[in-house]
């Protein structure tokens, strides 16, 4: 597999100035035939030569040039391309394609999900439609055609506005849309089959009305209203935040089963996995419904950012996915908690990206070269690009980011650009250079700060010493500094903030004060203080790096009560836990019997637990523990076993010591009311969920703390609650954990989306039998490849499982490869993702590294391989 490489980029030969489908759905195939106009691009290097469009998986039945035939002779196919050797300058063509979308188990082009029809196009899905120039440089308009059988499929949807529809004979009929707006390939989308819809409207500052539909199918149309409510959110807070108003009549989105993804951004016709749209108290959790307002708000804010302005090529991805996934976090600080909602983000950006941004995965946020590109749809493109945003954000102040962005999209609006051209709007907005702000594109790896304190009483003189170091990554050995906004605040004893009283002319953001970090290493100094200061470093996670501990204990403890920043208090409290499991895992064994846990940790958690947080999700975010996944990041060689003891001995040790005060809060908030999606509620249902989560640690030899569980699943009226008792039984081994799954399962066989909980929930669990009860999953009925949702719930889940996934014996390994060696003939691109907890194998023990490797390499060497696993293992395997 030859990769792909950015420098390699040439504007395109041709471009396409009208698309025509016309896309006829029969039993068992499709017939696409696709008329474009096309003119040679007067901007490419190349004037001359033959067309060469992309097609896959594609029965090439006819082609015609303006009109004529084109002789067999005259063109070339391969497995990945149409080759016309001899074309005018301005042309019409015409391409007739067969597909059998029954057949595609990939869910990438037209397939068939629940007798439904429907197509997704991003990145390369286009070209499993027909032959094209399917790129995201070649924009054009794009008229469809469906045609279909009428009473299987009453619904037939497409890209902009519905401009004709009739009767055809034999029981058939078609619809026609116009989609105004050129746009890309990986845009388009089609939708046909039986399904009800629920419709509301949404006026626009300028007054114009327009349509918003959820289609779903017929069984699940009472379960579409808080999607909708979110849609309408997202609509006007675009409007109020960014200025941006929708630009057609018509908004869909449609719900689907069979989804790789979360959900696709397709211009007026969003496609999405049905666990981003369907919810009610019953099946949805809490993180459910939040899930939900944010990707609906993400896709929403797509249509500006993403296709009003699209890529230029797939290197420049984060141009869109980062700066939406900013977007979309803002609205959701908006919507709910501010400061829970940066939380949730930070601990994606710790555990999960800087994880992968010290893998042999590392890749810049605009990656040089990829083998497939599918592959790069990542936690670096996607949440470190929108720390990007967010970092230019906090260095230009609000104003001139928006500036900025009003800037962007009145230059680019039409077009396909780069992540350069949205840093120079940034640049002209604020009168900045921002040419060393790229760097944060290109260069891989988490920047690591350490930060050195002085203090002169005599002077009142307070000065910070701060270094960056970037280690290297796979094809990047050295690393030049990065510009790093460093917003903090000084605390005097009582945690009043000084910062305000500061001489010297400090930047400020808010309550902030911002420092600017671009060289290796940096002075600051701060006059005019009586007391040595507390710093409060790094507050709302203004940068992507890593902190070197600089603090004590005692100091974090003192940040965790006092800060004023809610933010940086939790992450006080986040460190100082850190530092404690870390203490467990790495001590002597010897040792650690006989000192458990400091005392003065255990005072800190105890004064949070009584604190006055009177945001409860806060307080329960304050209250719950870096994960395993987190903790291991900070080992030289990870030893799961023991990883595992240290961490649940540290966390029964805690739950032990606030065990009364843990119930008082948990009787206090328990609440067995009607179920409300308002932020009180979720709050408290969150911090009765970390209480129980602690309690059911100690629960194995306590028959009071068992019925606990027992009795918060019996009484639990809606899924959050029943989930939050389910999670805990399952940790147990016995009779109540047997009880409840049968309960659950009986209860909600007919809704997949809770059975993905079920599945789930057991793959997470820590009781011994965990790999054995995942291998018995793998043959229950409702279990299957065909399915990502399933998939990710059985198998990605218990890839996370990090103990038993690396059960010594192996077996997790053996299991989790013979699924991936399965799937691939499938689905490669979710089989890719299941290879993720291979990846970082150099960590591991001998024996361990040699299994995993073992896994690799079969991976690698599988005969017929998909690049998308092939990349992602031979990468791995480095
Ligand atoms: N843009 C889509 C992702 C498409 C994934 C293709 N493998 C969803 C999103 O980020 O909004
Ligand atoms: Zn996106």
């Amino acid at each position: 597999f030859q990769p792909i490489r950015l420098v390699d980029y040439q504007p395109p030969e041709f471009l396409v100035e009208r698309l025509s489908l016309c896309i006829s759905l029969a039993a068992d195939h499709t017939l696409v035939r696709a008329t474009s106009v096309l003119h040679r691009n007067r901007d490419a290097a190349k004037k001359s030569g033959p067309l060469l469009l992309s097609g896959e998986h594609l029965e090439l039945l006819e082609v015609r040039l303006n009109g004529e035939k084109v002789a067999p002779d005259a063109y070339r196919t391969t497995p990945e391309s149409l080759e016309i050797d001899t074309v005018p300058d301005d042309f019409q063509l015409e391409v007739v394609t067969r597909l059998y979308p029954d057949r595609n188990t990939a869910l990438s082009g037209l397939y068939r999900s629940s007798g439904m029809y429907c197509t997704q196009c991003e990145a390369q899905g286009f070209r499993r439609i027909t032959y094209y120039l399917d790129r995201p440089d070649v924009l054009t308009r794009f008229f469809t055609r469906i045609e279909a059988e009428a009473e299987s499929f009453p619904v037939l949807l497409a890209n902009g506005n519905l401009v004709a529809a009739g009767r055809l004979p034999q029981g058939r009929h078609f619809v026609e849309w116009d989609d105004p707006f050129p746009k890309p390939s990986y845009l388009f989308a089609l939708v046909a089959g039986n399904l009800s819809q629920i419709e509301d409207s949404f006026v626009t500052r300028s007054g114009r009305r327009i349509v918003l539909q959820i289609y779903v199918e017929e069984h699940n149309r009472h379960k579409c209203d808080h999607a909708m409510a979110s849609l309408k959110k997202a609509m006007k807070w675009d409007e109020e935040v960014y200025g941006l108003e929708y630009d057609l009549d018509q908004y869909m989105i449609v719900a689907v089963d069979h989804f790789n993804m979360g959900a696709m951004e397709n211009k007026g016709l969003n496609i999405f996995n049905a666990k981003y749209v369907l919810a009610s108290p019953e099946t949805a959790t809490d993180q459910d419904y939040l899930g939900i307002q944010a990707v609906i708000a993400h896709e929403y804010f797509h249509n500006w950012t993403g296709n009003r302005v699209t890529c230029r090529d797939w290197f420049q991805l984060s141009l869109k996915e980062g700066l939406t996934v900013f977007r979309d976090q803002q609205f959701s600080a908006d919507m709910d908690s501010a400061a829970v909602q940066r939380i949730n983000e930070v601990r994606t950006l710790r555990q999960v990206q800087f994880r992968e941004d010290s893998s042999p995965l590392a890749h810049p946020v605009r990656p040089e070269e990829y083998v497939e590109i599918n592959n790069f749809y990542t936690v670096t493109v996607y949440n470190k690009g929108a720390e990007l945003i967010r970092m230019l954000y906090t260095l230009l102040g609000e104003a001139a980011y928006y500036r900025g962005f009003a800037l962007y999209i009145q230059r680019h609006d039409g077009q396909a650009v780069t992540c350069e051209d949205f840093v120079q709007a940034m640049a002209d907005a604020s009168g900045r250079d921002l040419s060393p702000f790229m760097r944060w594109y290109t260069q891989a790896g988490t920047p690591q700060l350490t930060i050195q304190e002085s203090w002169q009483q005599e002077q009142g003189l307070y000065g910070l010493t701060v270094s960056q170091q970037t280690p290297p990554t796979p094809g990047q050995p050295r690393k030049v500094p990065v510009p790093i906004p460093l917003l903090i605040g000084l605390l005097d004893d009582q945690g009043n903030d000084l910062t305000a009283t500061l001489s010297g002319d400090h930047e400020r953001r808010g309550d902030d004060v911002l420092l600017e970090v671009t060289e290796a290493e940096q002075q600051f100094r701060f006059t005019g203080l009586t007391s040595r200061p507390h710093l409060s470093v790094l507050r709302s996670f203004s940068a992507p790096v890593k902190l070197h501990s600089f603090r004590t204990r005692d100091e974090l403890a003192f940040l965790s009560v006092h800060d004023h920043d809610l933010f940086n208090r939790w992450d006080a409290a986040f460190s100082l836990s850190e530092l404690v499991l870390l203490d467990l895992v790495t001590e002597d064994s010897a040792d650690r019997d006989e000192r458990g846990i400091s005392d003065s940790y255990l005072q800190a958690m105890q004064s949070l637990v009584r604190s006055s947080i009177t945001d409860l999700s806060l307080l329960a975010e304050a209250l719950r523990l870096p994960t395993e996944n987190y903790v291991l990041q900070k080992l030289e060689q990870i030893d799961p076993d023991r990883l595992y003891q240290a961490y649940h001995r540290g966390k029964q040790e805690l739950a032990a010591f606030l065990e009364t005060d843990l119930l008082d809060l948990y009787r206090k908030y328990r609440s067995t009311g009607a179920y409300r999606f308002s932020r009180e509620d979720v709050g408290q249902r969150s911090l009765c969920g970390v209480c129980l989560d602690y309690l059911a640690s100690l629960a194995a030899h306590r028959t009071d703390l068992t019925e606990l569980c027992r009795s918060h699943y019996q009484e639990a009226g809606n899924m959050t609650d029943r989930m939050i008792a389910l999670t805990a039984a399952v940790q147990l081994e016995g009779d109540l954990r047997e009880a409840l799954l049968a309960d659950f399962e009986q209860a909600w066989h007919r809704e997949p989306l809770v059975m993905d909980k079920w599945f789930a929930v057991q793959a997470s669990s820590s009781a011994a039998d965990t790999v054995g009860r995942v291998e018995k999953l793998l043959h229950h009925p409702d279990f299957s490849l065909n399915n990502p949702n399933r998939v990710r719930a059985l198998i990605g889940t218990f890839g996370q499982n990090h103990f038993h996934f690396h059960h010594h014996s192996g077996s997790g390994y053996r299991l989790v490869t013979r699924v991936i060696l399965e799937l691939d003939a499938l689905n490669p691109q979710v089989a890719a993702r299941m290879a993720g907890p291979f990846v970082s194998w150099r960590r591991y023990d001998g024996q361990r590294q040699q299994q995993l490797r073992a896994s690799l390499r079969s991976m690698v060497e599988k005969p017929g391989v998909s690049r998308d696993l092939y990349e992602v293992a031979n990468k791995s395997l480095g």
